[in-house]
């Protein structure tokens, strides 16, 4: 099941407390401080695992501790540091920290690049261990110190997915039938609305070594940015697509009012999305006769002021013009 969005507690790990001790020799009352340090408590970190889609684990996977860190011990042994322990996040989340009310105190990281690694609690230090507190006044000091807690946060984790091209259409505008021909992402095509009911991502391979990723959200509809249809809560996925591809049904009336309709719910949740670069793709030519084409594409481009906006017209049941729309979006991504 694809999840975009959990809450988790992480604590790092507590330091080793340090050790009082003395070294036993004979007729020496004193024999000379040698307790060690504790050892530090291990950190919780975030790494980037790139198989993983889903925040899904975190809802049943929630605290996270370090390793606590070992006590010191006579003789100056140090105890040993505790275990550093790594959660693996999908690429594009985003963790922020929060506070018992749940509000957002501030981001801890952006989870966007598969080298990022972030600290997210950090283990106590180890107490120091009497040996250490050796000075010309007290050359016998009993003093050590407890290892430290480590930190405590409450975090709340939001996936925007990280894919380069996101396909942006009403329902049943035959979204889901474009990626599953352009990728070997699968998700269910049926001919309703709303069939696709969470994101899914495919890799397009353009030639043997370049690639892009697609992301196919729920259809959207007029409304969506107040909550209507499957509302708001899919559009996070592209907001960070490099391109949109907005999939029209030409079989539909009022083709460039449809785009308006689209644009105008992504700027209203986002107004930068208005800036992003984007293409019109007319889907299911097959149904109209093939004369008609250029009269379709002419009454929609004639209402287009943007010089650059391109329109493609498709069949992704046929899998004609699939490979220009390939290389127009390729071009774009790179
Ligand atoms: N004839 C024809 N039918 C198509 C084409 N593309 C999609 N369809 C059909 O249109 C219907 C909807 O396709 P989907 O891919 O499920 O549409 P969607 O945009 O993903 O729909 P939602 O997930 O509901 O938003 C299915 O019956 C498809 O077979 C096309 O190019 N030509
Ligand atoms: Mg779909």
């Amino acid at each position: 099941m694809f999840i975009d969005y959990a809450k988790i507690r992480v604590q790092g790990g507590k330091g080793g407390d340090g050790c009082r001790s003395f070294r036993r020799e004979k007729h020496v009352p004193h024999g000379g401080p040698d307790g060690g340090c504790g050892g530090d408590g291990g950190d919780v970190i975030a790494i980037v695992d790139p198989d993983i889609t889903t925040l899904i684990q975190y809802n049943y996977n929630k605290h996270f501790e370090g390793g606590d860190g070992n006590p010191g011990q006579s003789s100056n042994k140090y105890g040993k540091t505790g275990e550093d322990v790594f959660i693996k996040f999908p690429l594009g989340t985003v963790i922020y920290e929060i506070d018992e009310n749940d509000k957002r105190i501030r981001k801890i990281a952006d989870i966007s690049d598969e080298s990022e690694k972030a600290i997210l609690a950090k283990g106590g230090n180890g107490g120091r261990g009497n040996a250490v507190f050796v000075s010309t006044t007290n050359q016998a000091p009993t003093r050590h110190e407890q290892g430290e807690s480590g930190e405590v946060r409450h975090l709340e984790l939001v996936l925007k997915l990280m894919a380069d091209a996101g396909l942006v259409g009403f329902p049943n505008a035959g979204k889901s039938t474009l990626i599953s021909h352009l990728s070997a992402a699968h998700p269910k095509i049926a001919s309703y609305q709303f069939t696709t009911l969470q994101p899914c991502i495919g890799v397009v391979q353009v030639d043997e070594i370049h690639s892009f990723v697609m992301a196919d959200i729920p259809g959207i509809i007029e409304g969506a940015h107040n909550g209507k249809g499957l509302g708001i809560q899919f559009l996070k996925h592209i907001e960070r697509n490099k391109v949109l591809l907005y999939i029209l049904d030409i079989t539909q009336p009022e083709l460039f009012e449809r785009y308006q309709t689209l644009k105008h719910e992504l700027t209203s949740y986002n107004k930068n999305l208005s800036k992003r670069k984007s293409l019109i793709v007319l889907n299911k030519i097959d149904l109209i006769p093939a004369g008609d084409l250029d009269e379709y594409i002419k009454v929609i481009s004639e209402k287009i002021t943007d010089p650059n906006l391109e329109i493609i017209p498709v069949s992704a049941v046929t899998g004609k013009n699939l490979d220009k729309l390939k290389y127009a979006v390729y071009e774009i991504v790179k």
